[in-house]
């Protein structure tokens, strides 16, 4: 558990050996949490982009490719991995004093499709995560998404191996809707899946504001 300085520092007629933990339970400071889902291909890299940033220890369910599992898991192009998301990662990361969020890695097979739907309830937005080598990969995500009017930005994992690609090209590709963030990451990196996160919170943020004042626009004008 992470503590924050400057919750207990600096308050006015706040004594200083207040307990942090009681702090963030009084209401003024509680943390704003919100809910970013993280998706993409099968290897694509959510796990470790999960637990890369998450200030807790992510829970993660994993098991064991079966014989089974790997008959339908396409495991080709992906280095030496054996254990595969079944049901979902979870972390979370404070992006600034008062805002959290919470971090579910969805699951990357087509088999588990029915738990997005669950998932996505009150998302403010998603990482679809993709790997240039398997560009494919991610459109069931894109795809979803954008039927589904919930914000994204694509962040492209930047395996060593592969060719790099500019994020303009990548958007062409994907074939995004104008305005989607595309950011080059490395989703082993804390600070870089702390900027795609913020880069999501940012755009996610500018998209339900305009939302908003569309939705308000006409009442608005014939008050
Ligand atoms: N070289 C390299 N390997 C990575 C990177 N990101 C993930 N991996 C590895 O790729 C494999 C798949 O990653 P994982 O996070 O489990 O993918 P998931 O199926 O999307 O959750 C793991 O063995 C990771 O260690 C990366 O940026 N570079
Ligand atoms: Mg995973």
């Amino acid at each position: 558990m992470e503590h924050h300085d400057n919750r207990t520092s600096g308050q006015p007629g706040e004594a200083l050996d207040t307990d942090p933990e009681t702090v963030e339970e009084d209401g003024e400071l509680a943390a704003l949490a919100l809910k970013i889902l993280v998706a993409g291909g099968f290897g694509v890299g959510k796990t470790t982009l999960v637990g890369a940033v998450s200030e807790i220890r992510p829970l993660r369910t994993e098991e064991q490719l079966s014989e089974a599992g790997e008959l339908i898991d396409d495991t080709g192009g992906v280095d030496q991995k054996t254990t595969t998301t079944v049901a979902m990662d979870f972390g979370r990361i404070t992006i600034r004093s008062g805002l959290s969020l919470y971090l579910f890695g969805t699951p990357g097979q087509d088999r588990f499709w029915f738990l997005w739907d669950e998932l996505s309830q009150g998302a403010l937005g998603a990482v679809v995560l993709a790997d240039t080598r398997r560009l494919e990969d991610c459109f069931p995500a894109v795809d979803y998404f954008e039927h589904r009017r919930i914000p994204f930005v694509v962040a492209v994992n930047c395996f060593s191996e592969a060719r790099r690609y500019g994020a303009h090209d990548v958007s062409r590709a994907l074939d995004l809707e104008q305005g989607t963030p595309v950011v080059l990451c490395d989703a082993r990196d804390k600070d870089s899946g702390k900027e795609v996160l913020i880069r999501l919170v940012e755009y996610a943020g500018r998209v339900h504001t305009a939302r908003l004042l569309e939705s308000v626009g006409p009442q608005a004008g014939s008050v």
